[in-house]
């Protein structure tokens, strides 16, 4: 039986909510009245809220953010109808501000901003000592680091087994990226690393392999970065994964060495670039210097292993498609492993909305707010990139595509994809579930029809690319075509599969 129960819908099933254990983990002698509940996006609401009322409970508290506020809204519309008597919290980034104007907030009983551990446990002792708090919308508050209870032991064996194991090293960044929510940090702030360092090991002597550090920049502090580190350096094994979020800017040789020591498919950096326009950059508040973050990406390809997943938006305050289009080439020349095209969303409480009357900038008013149009990118032209985005990440990221992609892109990536992907959606009316053999059959058919390259080249491309992505044969489309260079299966060693298999698990997020 439970009296508290601390639910959320994660992204997918692979994300366990790191968010919901600090609270659980926290809960001091309520503790052992509590349990967590776990959905997934998709989830019917009817289910979700039978399986949280299972066991009576007198308080559910709902972790909220972006993708999951609009299901979470129909829960607790749900849930209410059916047991008005149960005490509805909400807690999470989305409903942190703009509170006023949310549904979800009017719905709740009580809505605690920004970080939930203390204020979401006196909350709860005192419902169930029969008081009423007297707040509806409390400012959650912050404790010391230190003072917090670590949750990394409610992560069940079956987390451990096969999730992502979500670690924070730091809370907190000093930068103040106007589109993103970090931004209103005042500053980063660090958990005592041996405590934490800890916890980490009792984690990989369970079992685990599979960490991500929500550390919003990694690399912040070199000493801190560098034990974490060797941390995992000393403790390396074939199965081990780990993923940062790293400012692309600062890369000391110090932690260059460490890096360089990492195996092949281990080590997995996320490296914002967000834009190469220096305008935007002013406008936006973001500090990055340019030519370092390329000089740093330069040493990262050519002396590590590290796979690099590096981030672009499209639809900045300032940014038109051309400007937009040079930073896209920029980053390519740059040779991260995979680019994230995304659009810029006008996260609730974010400083960029200040921009929204100089720059005509048109968002949807709905989850996840992305922008529709600005002054300089029409809704036709913004609609295009979101496509680009989608079959980038299908044909571009994917690493299926490592002979083909170049002759798609030829002297001008941005350019020459964006007409592979207008001619794509011409051809096909969709972005998503295009099927691996149809999405290998329209590149093929688009180098020949429309790319000016020579049949023999493309057939012995694609197949290439076909057989190494490790289907056998060869497919349908091309069993009537001319065979040209058949039979070259490329050669899928060890250090191949492992790779593939990162890029492919972490695209797939
Ligand atoms: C892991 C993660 C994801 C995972 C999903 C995780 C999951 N469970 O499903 C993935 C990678 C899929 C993801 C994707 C996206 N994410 Co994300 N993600 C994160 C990240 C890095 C870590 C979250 C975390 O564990 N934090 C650590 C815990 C301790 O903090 P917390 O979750 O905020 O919880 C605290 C409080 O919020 C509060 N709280 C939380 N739940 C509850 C419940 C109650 C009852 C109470 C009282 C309090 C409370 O108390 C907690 C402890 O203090 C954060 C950045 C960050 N470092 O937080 C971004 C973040 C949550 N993501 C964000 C965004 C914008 C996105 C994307 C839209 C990005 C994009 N692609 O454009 C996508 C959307 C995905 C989709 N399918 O639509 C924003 C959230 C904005 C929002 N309003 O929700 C964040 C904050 C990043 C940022 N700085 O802007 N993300
Ligand atoms: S984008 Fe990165 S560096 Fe900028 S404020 Fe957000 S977390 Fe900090």
């Amino acid at each position: 039986m439970a009296s508290i129960v601390l639910a959320t819908l994660n992204a997918r099933y692979v994300h366990a909510s790191l968010g919901l254990r600090y609270l659980l983990a926290n809960l001091g002698e309520l503790q052992s009245e509590a349990r967590i509940a776990e959905f997934v996006l998709g989830a019917r609401p009817a289910d979700m809220v039978e399986a949280l009322l299972k066991d009576a409970p007198r308080i559910v508290g709902f972790g909220v953010y972006i993708w999951n506020v609009e299901d979470t809204t129909r829960v607790i519309a749900l849930l209410k109808q059916i047991a008005p008597e149960v005490v509805v919290v909400v807690g999470g980034p989305e409903v942190s501000y703009e509170v006023g104007e949310q549904r979800i907030c009017g719905l709740a009983d009580y809505v605690i901003t920004g970080p939930g551990e203390v204020s979401f446990a006196k909350l709860c002792a005192q419902a169930l000592a029969g008081s009423q708090p007297p707040q509806r919308v409390v400012a959650g508050e912050q404790a010391p680091l230190d003072s917090l209870a670590l949750p990394y032991r409610l992560y069940t064996d079956e987390d451990v087994a096969k999730r992502f194991l979500y670690v924070e090293a730091s809370r907190g960044c000093p930068f103040k990226c106007e589109f993103c929510l970090s931004s209103l940090d005042k500053t980063a702030w660090p958990f005592d690393l041996d405590r934490f360092l800890e916890a980490i090991r009792s984690l990989f002597d369970r079992g685990a392999r599979h960490f991500r550090f929500v550390d919003r920049t990694f690399n912040l502090n070199v000493r801190t970065s560098l034990r974490i580190l060797e941390f995992f350096l000393e403790r390396m094994d074939e199965r081990l994964f780990v993923h940062f979020e790293v400012i692309p800017d600062q890369l000391p040789d110090k932690l260059r060495e460490a890096i360089a020591r990492f195996p092949v498919g281990c080590l997995h950096l996320e490296i914002g670039i967000q834009t190469f326009n220096p305008d935007v950059q002013a406008l936006i508040s973001r500090r990055q210097d340019d030519a370092k973050a390329e000089g740093n990406f330069a040493w990262l390809r050519e002396h590590s292993h590290a796979l690099i997943h590096a981030d672009l938006i499209a639809g900045l305050p300032g940014e038109d498609l051309a400007s937009f289009g040079c930073g896209f080439d920029r980053l390519y020349a740059m040779r991260p492993h995979e680019i994230q095209v995304g659009i810029l969303k006008r996260l609730r409480g974010t400083p960029i909305a200040r921009h929204t009357d100089a720059f005509r900038m048109r968002y949807n008013p709905d989850p996840p707010y992305n922008a529709l149009a600005t002054d300089r990118i029409g809704f036709a032209d913004m609609q295009r990139i979101a496509r680009f985005a989608r079959y980038w990440d299908r044909v571009g990221n994917a690493g299926r595509f490592r002979r083909t992609l170049p002759l798609v892109l030829g002297d001008s990536p941005f350019l020459n994809f964006m007409r592979f992907s207008d001619w794509l959606y011409e051809t096909a009316r969709k972005t998503h579930e295009i099927a691996l053999e149809r999405l290998f059959e329209a590149v093929f058919r688009y180098l020949v029809e429309q790319g000016g390259v020579g049949r023999e080249a493309a057939f012995d491309a694609v197949l290439a690319d076909y057989q190494a992505s490790g289907a056998r044969g060869r497919p349908a489309f091309m069993e009537t075509g001319t065979a040209v260079g058949t039979g070259r299966t490329r050669g899928t060693d060890r250090t191949r599969v492992r790779q593939a298999r990162h890029i492919v698990k972490v695209g797939s997020v």
